[in-house]
Protein backbone atom coordinates (compact mmCIF):
# COMPACT_ATOMS: atom_id res chain seq x y z
CA UNK A 1 0.00 0.00 0.00
CA UNK A 2 1.42 3.48 -0.39
CA UNK A 3 2.18 6.55 1.82
CA UNK A 4 -0.44 9.83 0.94
CA UNK A 5 1.17 12.85 2.83
CA UNK A 6 -0.30 15.56 2.75
CA UNK A 7 0.98 18.62 1.16
CA UNK A 8 -1.82 21.09 1.84
CA UNK A 9 -5.59 20.77 2.65
CA UNK A 10 -5.92 20.49 -1.27
CA UNK A 11 -3.04 18.33 -2.19
CA UNK A 12 -1.48 15.18 -1.00
CA UNK A 13 1.65 13.73 -2.39
CA UNK A 14 1.73 9.69 -3.26
CA UNK A 15 5.23 7.32 -2.76
CA UNK A 16 5.65 3.65 -3.21
CA UNK A 17 3.24 2.90 -6.34
CA UNK A 18 4.17 2.24 -9.83
CA UNK A 19 2.34 3.65 -12.27
CA UNK A 20 3.80 2.23 -15.23
CA UNK A 21 2.28 -1.39 -14.39
CA UNK A 22 -1.78 -1.73 -13.70
CA UNK A 23 -2.75 -0.93 -10.28
CA UNK A 24 -4.04 -3.92 -7.99
CA UNK A 25 -7.32 -3.44 -7.01
CA UNK A 26 -6.77 -2.81 -3.66
CA UNK A 27 -4.69 -0.25 -4.58
CA UNK A 28 -6.63 1.87 -7.31
CA UNK A 29 -9.22 1.86 -5.04
CA UNK A 30 -6.89 3.67 -2.31
CA UNK A 31 -5.87 5.72 -5.07
CA UNK A 32 -9.78 6.78 -5.47
CA UNK A 33 -10.04 7.34 -2.08
CA UNK A 34 -7.40 9.67 -2.29
CA UNK A 35 -8.31 11.79 -4.90
CA UNK A 36 -11.79 11.99 -3.61
CA UNK A 37 -10.19 13.54 -0.09
CA UNK A 38 -7.29 15.26 -1.66
CA UNK A 39 -8.22 17.12 -5.17
CA UNK A 40 -4.87 17.30 -6.18
CA UNK A 41 -2.44 14.38 -6.03
CA UNK A 42 0.73 14.26 -7.25
CA UNK A 43 2.21 10.57 -7.85
CA UNK A 44 6.18 10.84 -7.17
CA UNK A 45 8.98 9.03 -8.96
CA UNK A 46 7.62 7.77 -12.07
CA UNK A 47 8.89 7.02 -15.51
CA UNK A 48 5.99 6.21 -18.18
CA UNK A 49 5.91 6.40 -21.81
CA UNK A 50 2.55 7.70 -23.77
CA UNK A 51 1.07 4.23 -23.64
CA UNK A 52 1.95 3.70 -19.64
CA UNK A 53 0.52 6.90 -18.72
CA UNK A 54 -2.69 6.62 -21.17
CA UNK A 55 -3.03 2.86 -19.71
CA UNK A 56 -2.61 4.23 -16.14
CA UNK A 57 -5.29 6.66 -17.01
CA UNK A 58 -7.61 4.15 -18.53
CA UNK A 59 -7.83 2.31 -14.94
CA UNK A 60 -9.41 5.51 -13.77
CA UNK A 61 -12.63 5.89 -16.18
CA UNK A 62 -12.56 6.20 -20.68
CA UNK A 63 -10.46 8.98 -21.69
CA UNK A 64 -11.54 12.25 -23.42
CA UNK A 65 -11.21 11.85 -27.58
CA UNK A 66 -8.98 15.02 -28.79
CA UNK A 67 -9.61 16.63 -31.78
CA UNK A 68 -6.18 18.33 -31.96
CA UNK A 69 -4.94 15.54 -33.96
CA UNK A 70 -1.22 17.68 -34.41
CA UNK A 71 -0.57 17.47 -30.95
CA UNK A 72 -1.83 14.04 -30.05
CA UNK A 73 1.02 11.79 -29.01
CA UNK A 74 2.34 9.55 -31.99
CA UNK A 75 1.76 6.21 -29.66
CA UNK A 76 -1.44 6.93 -27.74
CA UNK A 77 -3.73 9.56 -29.76
CA UNK A 78 -5.68 10.14 -26.10
CA UNK A 79 -2.55 11.69 -25.24
CA UNK A 80 -2.16 15.39 -25.62
CA UNK A 81 1.40 16.93 -25.69
CA UNK A 82 1.74 20.74 -24.55
CA UNK A 83 4.73 22.43 -24.70
CA UNK A 84 6.14 25.78 -25.57
CA UNK A 85 8.85 24.30 -27.47
CA UNK A 86 8.87 25.17 -31.31
CA UNK A 87 11.23 22.81 -33.72
CA UNK A 88 13.34 24.58 -36.07
CA UNK A 89 11.25 24.33 -38.83
CA UNK A 90 8.69 26.62 -36.88
CA UNK A 91 6.44 23.98 -35.69
CA UNK A 92 5.21 23.66 -32.34
CA UNK A 93 5.94 20.32 -30.20
CA UNK A 94 2.63 20.82 -28.03
CA UNK A 95 0.29 23.43 -27.28
CA UNK A 96 1.28 26.06 -26.40
CA UNK A 97 -0.62 28.35 -24.53
CA UNK A 98 -2.62 25.36 -22.35
CA UNK A 99 -3.68 26.32 -19.41
CA UNK A 100 -2.22 30.32 -19.41
CA UNK A 101 -5.70 31.55 -17.68
CA UNK A 102 -7.61 30.21 -14.48
CA UNK A 103 -10.08 27.28 -15.38
CA UNK A 104 -11.61 23.75 -14.70
CA UNK A 105 -10.73 21.67 -17.99
CA UNK A 106 -12.87 21.34 -20.44
CA UNK A 107 -15.90 23.41 -18.53
CA UNK A 108 -16.65 24.96 -22.47
CA UNK A 109 -18.13 21.05 -23.39
CA UNK A 110 -21.75 19.62 -22.09
CA UNK A 111 -19.98 16.95 -20.56
CA UNK A 112 -16.43 18.22 -19.12
CA UNK A 113 -13.93 15.76 -17.89
CA UNK A 114 -13.75 14.87 -14.26
CA UNK A 115 -10.47 14.35 -14.41
CA UNK A 116 -6.82 15.24 -15.46
CA UNK A 117 -3.66 13.67 -15.69
CA UNK A 118 -0.79 15.55 -17.02
CA UNK A 119 3.12 13.88 -16.39
CA UNK A 120 6.09 16.07 -16.51
CA UNK A 121 8.41 15.19 -19.36
CA UNK A 122 10.73 18.27 -19.04
CA UNK A 123 10.60 20.92 -16.27
CA UNK A 124 12.53 23.86 -16.86
CA UNK A 125 14.99 24.50 -13.99
CA UNK A 126 13.68 27.09 -12.92
CA UNK A 127 9.88 27.82 -12.87
CA UNK A 128 6.86 26.29 -14.73
CA UNK A 129 4.36 25.36 -11.67
CA UNK A 130 0.83 24.71 -11.82
CA UNK A 131 -1.25 26.84 -9.49
CA UNK A 132 -4.87 25.21 -8.16
CA UNK A 133 -7.98 27.08 -6.48
CA UNK A 134 -9.66 24.65 -4.24
CA UNK A 135 -13.59 25.21 -5.17
CA UNK A 136 -15.24 23.72 -2.26
CA UNK A 137 -13.17 26.33 -0.15
CA UNK A 138 -14.49 29.08 -2.57
CA UNK A 139 -18.05 27.99 -2.84
CA UNK A 140 -18.03 27.68 1.23
CA UNK A 141 -16.31 30.92 1.66
CA UNK A 142 -18.64 32.95 0.10
CA UNK A 143 -21.07 35.47 1.98
CA UNK A 144 -24.72 34.10 2.06
CA UNK A 145 -25.70 37.15 0.21
CA UNK A 146 -23.33 36.14 -3.08
CA UNK A 147 -24.50 32.20 -2.46
CA UNK A 148 -28.27 33.15 -2.77
CA UNK A 149 -27.03 35.39 -5.98
CA UNK A 150 -25.62 32.09 -7.77
CA UNK A 151 -27.45 29.86 -6.63
CA UNK A 152 -29.60 27.99 -9.39
CA UNK A 153 -28.33 30.38 -11.96
CA UNK A 154 -26.32 29.15 -15.11
CA UNK A 155 -22.75 30.21 -16.24
CA UNK A 156 -22.40 30.60 -20.01
CA UNK A 157 -19.15 28.62 -21.07
CA UNK A 158 -17.11 29.08 -24.36
CA UNK A 159 -13.96 28.02 -25.84
CA UNK A 160 -13.48 31.48 -27.77
CA UNK A 161 -11.03 34.22 -26.11
CA UNK A 162 -12.21 36.84 -28.29
CA UNK A 163 -15.44 36.95 -26.20
CA UNK A 164 -14.31 36.79 -22.98
CA UNK A 165 -12.91 40.12 -21.53
CA UNK A 166 -11.08 38.39 -19.07
CA UNK A 167 -8.62 36.42 -21.12
CA UNK A 168 -6.19 37.47 -24.22
CA UNK A 169 -4.86 35.40 -26.89
CA UNK A 170 -1.32 34.50 -26.90
CA UNK A 171 1.07 35.95 -29.48
CA UNK A 172 2.61 33.34 -30.03
CA UNK A 173 -0.04 31.34 -31.20
CA UNK A 174 -0.72 32.77 -35.07
CA UNK A 175 -3.80 30.31 -35.90
CA UNK A 176 -5.19 31.05 -32.53
CA UNK A 177 -8.10 33.84 -33.75
CA UNK A 178 -8.97 31.93 -36.76
CA UNK A 179 -9.39 29.13 -34.69
CA UNK A 180 -11.57 31.01 -32.42
CA UNK A 181 -13.40 32.77 -34.74
CA UNK A 182 -14.27 29.39 -36.36
CA UNK A 183 -15.85 27.73 -33.18
CA UNK A 184 -18.03 31.15 -32.38
CA UNK A 185 -19.79 30.20 -35.81
CA UNK A 186 -20.42 26.90 -34.79
CA UNK A 187 -19.87 26.07 -31.28
CA UNK A 188 -23.11 27.53 -29.05
CA UNK A 189 -22.21 28.47 -25.59
CA UNK A 190 -22.66 25.56 -23.00
CA UNK A 191 -24.93 26.24 -20.08
CA UNK A 192 -23.05 25.28 -16.90
CA UNK A 193 -24.30 25.10 -12.91
CA UNK A 194 -22.38 28.36 -11.35
CA UNK A 195 -22.46 26.38 -8.51
CA UNK A 196 -22.50 21.95 -9.15
CA UNK A 197 -22.45 18.95 -6.44
CA UNK A 198 -19.87 16.73 -6.43
CA UNK A 199 -21.17 13.35 -7.66
CA UNK A 200 -19.20 11.44 -5.12
CA UNK A 201 -18.27 13.82 -2.48
CA UNK A 202 -21.80 15.21 -2.47
CA UNK A 203 -19.81 18.66 -1.77
CA UNK A 204 -20.43 21.80 -3.21
CA UNK A 205 -18.47 23.64 -5.41
CA UNK A 206 -18.51 27.16 -7.14
CA UNK A 207 -18.03 26.53 -10.68
CA UNK A 208 -17.36 28.89 -13.04
CA UNK A 209 -14.09 30.49 -14.43
CA UNK A 210 -12.02 33.89 -15.85
CA UNK A 211 -11.42 31.48 -18.90
CA UNK A 212 -14.29 30.11 -20.19
CA UNK A 213 -17.57 31.48 -18.27
CA UNK A 214 -18.12 34.76 -20.29
CA UNK A 215 -21.58 35.47 -19.63
CA UNK A 216 -24.73 34.15 -17.02
CA UNK A 217 -27.63 33.19 -18.20
CA UNK A 218 -30.47 35.26 -18.38
CA UNK A 219 -28.44 38.44 -17.04
CA UNK A 220 -27.57 41.50 -18.80
CA UNK A 221 -23.83 41.67 -19.30
CA UNK A 222 -24.29 44.68 -17.24
CA UNK A 223 -25.59 42.79 -14.07
CA UNK A 224 -23.43 39.79 -14.62
CA UNK A 225 -19.64 41.29 -15.18
CA UNK A 226 -19.57 42.80 -11.74
CA UNK A 227 -21.14 39.48 -10.36
CA UNK A 228 -18.37 37.20 -11.92
CA UNK A 229 -15.83 40.18 -11.39
CA UNK A 230 -17.04 39.95 -7.63
CA UNK A 231 -16.91 35.89 -7.91
CA UNK A 232 -13.47 35.65 -9.51
CA UNK A 233 -11.85 38.16 -6.65
CA UNK A 234 -12.93 35.76 -3.82
CA UNK A 235 -11.64 32.72 -5.88
CA UNK A 236 -7.95 34.26 -6.75
CA UNK A 237 -7.52 35.26 -2.91
CA UNK A 238 -4.11 33.30 -1.78
CA UNK A 239 -6.01 31.14 0.79
CA UNK A 240 -7.92 28.87 -1.81
CA UNK A 241 -4.77 27.85 -3.36
CA UNK A 242 -2.39 25.04 -3.72
CA UNK A 243 0.83 25.98 -6.07
CA UNK A 244 2.40 22.64 -7.42
CA UNK A 245 6.30 22.63 -8.06
CA UNK A 246 6.72 19.96 -10.41
CA UNK A 247 10.05 17.42 -9.98
CA UNK A 248 10.81 15.26 -12.01
CA UNK A 249 8.84 12.11 -12.43
CA UNK A 250 5.80 14.05 -11.09
CA UNK A 251 2.41 12.75 -12.29
CA UNK A 252 -0.21 15.22 -11.09
CA UNK A 253 -4.08 13.90 -11.24
CA UNK A 254 -6.96 16.31 -10.13
CA UNK A 255 -10.11 16.74 -9.86
CA UNK A 256 -11.86 19.42 -12.10
CA UNK A 257 -15.36 19.17 -10.62
CA UNK A 258 -13.56 20.40 -7.11
CA UNK A 259 -10.88 23.09 -8.45
CA UNK A 260 -9.40 25.46 -10.87
CA UNK A 261 -5.96 25.74 -12.10
CA UNK A 262 -3.41 27.12 -14.42
CA UNK A 263 0.40 27.05 -15.70
CA UNK A 264 2.29 29.88 -14.35
CA UNK A 265 4.55 30.51 -17.64
CA UNK A 266 7.39 32.03 -15.54
CA UNK A 267 10.62 29.98 -17.42
CA UNK A 268 11.45 32.09 -20.82
CA UNK A 269 12.68 30.01 -23.31
CA UNK A 270 13.32 27.33 -20.65
CA UNK A 271 11.60 23.90 -22.21
CA UNK A 272 8.45 22.41 -20.33
CA UNK A 273 7.07 19.38 -21.70
CA UNK A 274 4.07 17.70 -20.40
CA UNK A 275 2.26 14.77 -21.31
CA UNK A 276 -1.77 15.03 -20.24
CA UNK A 277 -4.83 12.21 -20.34
CA UNK A 278 -8.18 13.44 -19.51
CA UNK A 279 -11.16 11.32 -17.89
CA UNK A 280 -14.95 11.54 -18.94
CA UNK A 281 -16.92 12.84 -16.89
CA UNK A 282 -20.79 13.50 -16.83
CA UNK A 283 -23.01 16.40 -17.03
CA UNK A 284 -22.23 18.73 -14.23
CA UNK A 285 -25.09 18.57 -11.51
CA UNK A 286 -26.51 21.30 -10.09
CA UNK A 287 -27.15 22.46 -6.31
CA UNK A 288 -30.39 20.36 -5.97
CA UNK A 289 -29.09 17.33 -7.71
CA UNK A 290 -31.35 17.75 -10.65
CA UNK A 291 -29.30 17.56 -14.28
CA UNK A 292 -29.47 21.23 -16.01
CA UNK A 293 -32.52 21.36 -18.31
CA UNK A 294 -31.95 24.77 -20.11
CA UNK A 295 -28.98 23.01 -21.80
CA UNK A 296 -28.07 24.30 -25.16
CA UNK A 297 -26.83 21.70 -27.22
CA UNK A 298 -23.28 22.48 -29.21
CA UNK A 299 -22.21 21.27 -32.37
CA UNK A 300 -19.91 18.10 -33.06
CA UNK A 301 -16.67 17.77 -33.23
CA UNK A 302 -16.22 18.97 -29.52
CA UNK A 303 -13.72 22.00 -29.08
CA UNK A 304 -10.05 21.79 -28.03
CA UNK A 305 -9.67 19.50 -24.90
CA UNK A 306 -6.70 21.33 -23.82
CA UNK A 307 -7.43 24.58 -22.07
O1 LIG B 1 0.69 22.81 -17.96
C1 LIG B 1 0.08 22.89 -16.90
O2 LIG B 1 0.65 23.04 -15.82
C2 LIG B 1 -1.42 22.82 -16.90
C3 LIG B 1 -1.97 22.97 -18.27
C4 LIG B 1 -3.47 22.78 -18.27
O3 LIG B 1 -4.23 23.68 -18.08
C5 LIG B 1 -3.99 21.43 -18.46
O4 LIG B 1 -3.23 20.50 -18.69
O5 LIG B 1 -5.21 21.28 -18.37
FE1 LIG C 1 -6.21 22.93 -17.90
Amino acid sequence: MFIANELSETAAEILGIDCSALLDAPTLAALKDAMLRYPVVAIRNQTLTAQQQAAFSRQLGSLEQQDRKTYCHPDDADILILSNEIRPDGTAVGIIDAGDFWHSDSSHHEEPCKNTILYAVRNPRVGGDTEYCNMYQVYDALPPELKRRVEGRHGLHHISKLINPRVIVSTGRTDAKDYYKQHERTTKPVLQPMVRTHPETGRQALYASPRFTIGIADMTDEEAQPLLDELFAIMLEPRFRYRHKWRDGDLVIWDNRATQHYAVNDYGDQHRIVRRATIDGKVPLSVDGRRSVTRIKTSKPHAAKAA
